[in-house]
């Protein structure tokens, strides 16, 4: 930092309003520590500024005082990415206030919304406009459209609609220097040279501050089914997996795995969530959405199950009835992450595989894991249908959980060895950010990493923007 601090503040004041720079202990408090609790820092000020003008205005007054710079949206993120170091140097750059859905183009089928505005909020945007913003996540009612992009998020319907890179047209975005670059095409077509969009989309705040994006619609689904099939193993599910993909082609929007702690710890926090199919090791949660006849839908899904249990790939199937017990079937998934966080630390991976290569990792897995840590409890859960598993690892029954973290360095080469020999990856969804720097170094290929750092330098020479993460 060549500038004071105190001098930086009152610069950042002056472009944002004094009641927009935070600097109190109270008031800074929920933007240094992330949402798990497992990352706390220090920072010289929490920036909200209001519009793209003034994060340029932001980014710029940081650029010439060398002062470092976190973007945050929801702070959501799973991987410390949006937390600042523990120095005090670094300025939180909130983009909350950026929370304008600028336009809706119907013909186009694109929304153009700042970075700041919730995923929940974009999502009943476009419903309101009569379409559908497919991107959903548990955490969508808090996370931002910004975060969604630079984590290029996945969710519960990727196997339908993709990640959050594939929803997006075009992005403004603030570069490093504080000069803006407008890139909110709605093209879908566009082979003008690089797709530097690409660049920021992923990039977990490391090389520009995304302001706003051009996202796609869809048409809202008219029917939809939502299933939970009960499973002797996780090569039923793949089976199943299989079998819905050939039956129900693209109508297929997302298919989950969750093994059988990962919902019992789910419905001890959520007492009143139904069991409807009890007593099975794995389940599948599934979700076919139609913009034919409801009726024709219900039918043919039924009969997709029904053979499904006639051949043995399922034990048993809970169809829901209605909107309200398909909700209660979503959230049995969706509140076992929230419920994991309350049950204590555990050691935490999201992994992606071929699906193909899943079965048999699970079981070389959790042989090899057994044996290193003797009752270990496996909480395993994730979006199959993507080959993308969060693979959990907690403590003992009776022992100490905050102990057990200490095993971390040592499961985790047990799991990413596993991964990286199935050609696999270390982060499926929630990135790299500050919790998986090491592991990135150690299994991405050197000419990976320099093209990688090639592209910071190139885009953030000065090094100041979420130093310390990814690379
Ligand atoms: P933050 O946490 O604030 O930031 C994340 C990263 O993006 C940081 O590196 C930050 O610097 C950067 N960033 C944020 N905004 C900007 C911006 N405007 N410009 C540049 N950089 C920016 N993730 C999934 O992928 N799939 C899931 O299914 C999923 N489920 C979740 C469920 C729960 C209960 C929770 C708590 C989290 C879940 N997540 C999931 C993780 C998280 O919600 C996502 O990563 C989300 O995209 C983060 O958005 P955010 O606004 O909270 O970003
Ligand atoms: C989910 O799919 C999220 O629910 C969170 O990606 C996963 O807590 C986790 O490990
Ligand atoms: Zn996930």
């Amino acid at each position: 930092m060549v500038d004071s601090g105190a001098n930086v503040r009152t610069r950042l004041a002056a472009a944002v309003g004094a009641a927009n720079v935070l600097t109190e202990s109270p008031d800074v408090e929920p933007y240094v520590t992330d949402w798990r609790g497992r990352f706390h820092g220090r920072t010289l000020a929490v920036v909200r500024p209001a519009n793209t003008a003034e994060v340029a205005d932001v980014v710029r007054i940081c650029n010439e005082a060398r002062v470092p710079i976190v973007a945050q949206g929801g702070n959501t993120g799973m991987c410390g990415a949006a937390t600042p170091d523990a120095m005090g140097y670094e300025v939180v750059l909130s983009l909350t206030r950026l929370d304008r859905i600028r336009a809706v183009d119907g013909d186009n089928a694109t929304i153009t919304v700042e970075a700041g505005v919730p995923l929940a909020q974009v999502q009943q945007a476009a419903a309101d406009a009569g379409f559908h913003f497919p991107l959903s996540l548990a955490s969508e009612g808090s996370c931002t459209i910004g975060g969604n992009l630079s984590t290029n998020a996945g969710g519960t319907a990727v196997l339908r609609f993709g990640n959050a890179r594939d929803l997006a047209l075009g992005l403004e975005v603030v570069l490093a220097d504080g000069r803006v670059w407008n890139g909110l095409r709605g093209l879908r077509k566009d082979n003008t040279g690089y797709d530097l969009k690409q660049l920021f989309i992923g990039a977990e705040g490391t090389l520009g501050i995304i302001t706003a994006a051009v996202l796609k619609l869809f048409p809202k689904p008219v029917a939809s089914v939502t299933a939970l099939a009960a499973l002797a193993d996780p090569a039923g599910a793949v089976a199943l997996l299989r079998t819905l993909k050939r039956g129900l082609s693209d109508r297929l929007v997302g298919f989950e795995l969750i093994s059988a702690p990962a919902l019992a710890i789910c419905r001890k926090h959520h007492p009143d969530l139904p069991d409807p199919v009890p007593g099975h090791p794995w389940y599948a949660l599934v979700q076919i959405d139609d913009s034919g006849s409801a009726s024709a839908l219900s039918e043919q899904v039924e009969n997709a199950f029904a053979d499904a249990v006639e051949s043995a790939t399922a034990l048993d199937v809970a169809i829901a009835q209605s909107e309200e017990q398909a909700h209660a079937l979503w959230a049995l998934r969706e509140n076992i992450s929230e419920s994991q966080r309350r049950e204590g630390p555990n050691i935490k991976h999201d992994i992606s595989l071929p699906v193909s290569a899943i079965p048999e990792f699970l079981e070389t897995s959790h042989d090899a894991l057994s044996a290193a840590f003797p009752g270990a409890q496996f909480v395993i859960f994730g979006h199959l249908g993507d080959g993308n598993l969060h693979y959990n690892l907690a403590a003992p029954t009776g022992a100490d959980a905050h102990a057990f973290m200490e095993h971390a360095p040592r499961a985790n080469r047990i799991v990413h060895d596993l991964v990286a020999a199935r050609g696999g990856s270390i982060s499926a969804e929630h990135g790299i950010g500050q919790l998986k720097r090491e592991e990135l170094a150690r299994y991405k290929a050197p000419v990976e990493l320099e093209m990688m750092r090639a592209i910071k330098a190139a885009l953030d020479p000065a090094g100041l923007l979420n130093p310390g993460k990814v690379l």
